[in-house]
């Protein structure tokens, strides 16, 4: 397939990016850190999402490169705010893995590398991923995400509340964050409060920071805060945005 042959040179074409979106802190709405998303700019199909060509990248053995890509890209762009911004917490990019980077890979090796190379200070480099994605084989996603965490780096579970297994069971991963899937939110809009609230109350009392995710206006940021959200993020605060954006909207030198 043509899509196949133009993804094996992508990335040495430049044509894949890294987008950054806002996460506010709901208490004062400035910006705590982003959560970054793969696109390929393709030169003839134009901009292709990550649920199109990841798929694809994963039947070529590519995913493990474009991953890598997201993690040493962002560990770069965050290490150079770093030098230039003095804000404590510093702000942190939390970058999406796939099964095969944590499951089928040393992801371990991979984060560790791209620390030391970068001087990213370890906290402020997040890595988000599904429920789904640690329960395929939870005993060794925990062994690995053990590992990682040791290191330094934050935690999130992503889609949090769409899958199927226990927060108590998750509880044995080191998760620092859990992101609510945005259909809660959407719940929320219709007046349906219940299961967010659960949710949130659950990740309290964990002692886990809590995300929302799909918030689109201010209503849904209101709602989310009083309900103890920490974070939110969404198109009331920012669709996904180019590294220069981020640059600029954090203050960073350019
Ligand atoms: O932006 P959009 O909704 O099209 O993103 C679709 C999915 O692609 C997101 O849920 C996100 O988790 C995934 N994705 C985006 N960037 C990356 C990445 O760098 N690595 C991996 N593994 N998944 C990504
Ligand atoms: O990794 P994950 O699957 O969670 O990716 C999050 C996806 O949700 C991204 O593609 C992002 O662009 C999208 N998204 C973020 N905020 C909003 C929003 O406010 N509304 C909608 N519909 N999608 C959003
Ligand atoms: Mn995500
Ligand atoms: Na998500």
């Amino acid at each position: 397939l043509m899509l196949e042959a133009d993804l094996r040179k992508a990335l040495e074409r430049n044509e894949i990016r890294v987008l950054f979106q806002p996460i506010v802190r709901l208490e004062d709405r400035t910006v705590a850190g982003f959560e970054t998303q793969l696109r390929w700019d393709h030169p003839k199909l134009g901009r292709i999402p990550p649920a199109t060509f990841l798929p694809v990248a994963e039947e070529i053995g590519a995913i493990v490169a474009l991953g890598n890509f997201a993690i040493e890209r962002t560990a770069l762009e965050l290490a150079a705010w770093q030098r230039s911004l003095d804000v404590e917490p510093p702000i942190f990019a939390s970058v999406n893995v796939s099964s095969r980077q944590l499951l089928r890979h040393d992801l371990l090796h991979d984060v560790k590398t791209v620390i030391a190379r970068t001087g990213v200070l370890p906290g402020s480099l997040k890595l988000e991923m599904s429920e789904g994605l640690v329960m395929e084989n939870p005993e060794y996603a925990a062994q690995m995400l053990t590992r990682i965490h040791d290191l330094g780096a934050g935690l999130c579970l992503d889609d949090f509340g769409t899958g199927y297994s226990a927060l108590a069971y998750l509880q044995r991963f080191p998760f620092d964050t859990l992101k609510i899937d945005q259909s809660f939110v959407r719940q929320m809009g219709q007046g349906r409060t219940t299961m967010l609230r659960s949710l949130v109350r659950m990740a309290q009392e964990l002692g886990l920071a809590v995300v929302a995710e799909g918030a689109e206006s201010e209503e849904d940021a209101q709602g989310l805060q009083e309900l103890g959200c920490d974070y939110a993020q969404g198109a009331a605060f920012g669709e996904p945005m180019t590294m220069l954006q981020a640059r600029q909207l954090v203050g960073a030198a350019p």
